[in-house]
């Protein structure tokens, strides 16, 4: 995946007729689009025939046993994926199979080893840097880590320079973009700051200049 803008648009609406003139206002500003069930249920895969997107990653949080998680993810990239993501608790077989395919394929996969939302705390996190470990011996493309708690953001930097860190988790879930990219993400994941705007396009440049500062190259 080609990181540049360090923003990624989580297009989780489910009327695609307002998904599309969001993707033509912000196009440009970002560096991919990750859709996931909340389009997919109600379009198909066919909404990515609309998607002129470079790098669309879908965001099934794969987690099943390997010959489904391979099967899922086969449909995933024959329909157009750049990118899947995947959970790492199901097993370095259910992952390895999702890496196979996007080997294959050549597409990104990312494994999630910790989430933003308060009830992540309950059980995922408490087992993210054997997560972590899973992603690295797996050869993920990259992770994803809470961009509202910047300092796991750090710790996850320290332990891998080789990874991508995406970060959701701001805006409506409280965390500020420039604080993830400055502890270290390599891209911040934005859905509701930017599809529940009135303008979608200034609130994703609005996102941007707070990382600029942020950004040393
Ligand atoms: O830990 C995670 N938190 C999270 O919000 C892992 C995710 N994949 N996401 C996704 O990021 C979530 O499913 C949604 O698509 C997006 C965040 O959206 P928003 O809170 O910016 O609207």
């Amino acid at each position: 995946m080609l990181v540049k803008n360090r923003l990624i648009l989580a297009l989780d609406l489910q009327d695609f007729e307002s998904a599309k003139r969001i993707v033509e206002e912000v196009h440009d500003l970002v560096d991919g689009i990750k859709i996931g069930y909340p389009l997919l249920l109600s379009h198909g895969s066919s909404v990515m025939g609309e998607l002129d997107e470079k790098n669309v990653i879908w965001d099934l949080k794969l987690a099943d046993i390997p010959h489904i998680n391979g099967m899922i993810a086969r449909k995933a990239f024959e329909s157009g994926a750049r990118g899947l993501i995947a959970h790492g608790f199901l097993g370095g077989d259910s992952l390895l199979s999702v890496k196979d395919v996007a080997q294959e394929n050549g597409g990104d996969f990312f494994v999630v080893v910790e989430m933003s939302h308060p009830g992540s705390k309950e059980f995922i996190n408490l087992r993210s840097l054997d997560l972590l470990k899973l992603a690295l011996d797996v050869d993920a493309t990259g992770i994803i880590a809470p961009g509202n708690r910047p300092e796991r953001i750090e710790l996850y930097r320290s332990l891998t320079e080789k990874m991508l860190i995406l970060c959701p988790g701001i805006g409506a879930q409280g965390g500020d973009a420039g604080s993830a990219i400055k502890a270290g993400a390599d891209c911040v994941i934005v859905g509701r700051a930017i599809t529940e705007s009135k303008e979608p396009r200034k609130a994703a440049m609005e996102i941007l200049r707070g990382l600029s500062g942020e950004i040393d190259s």
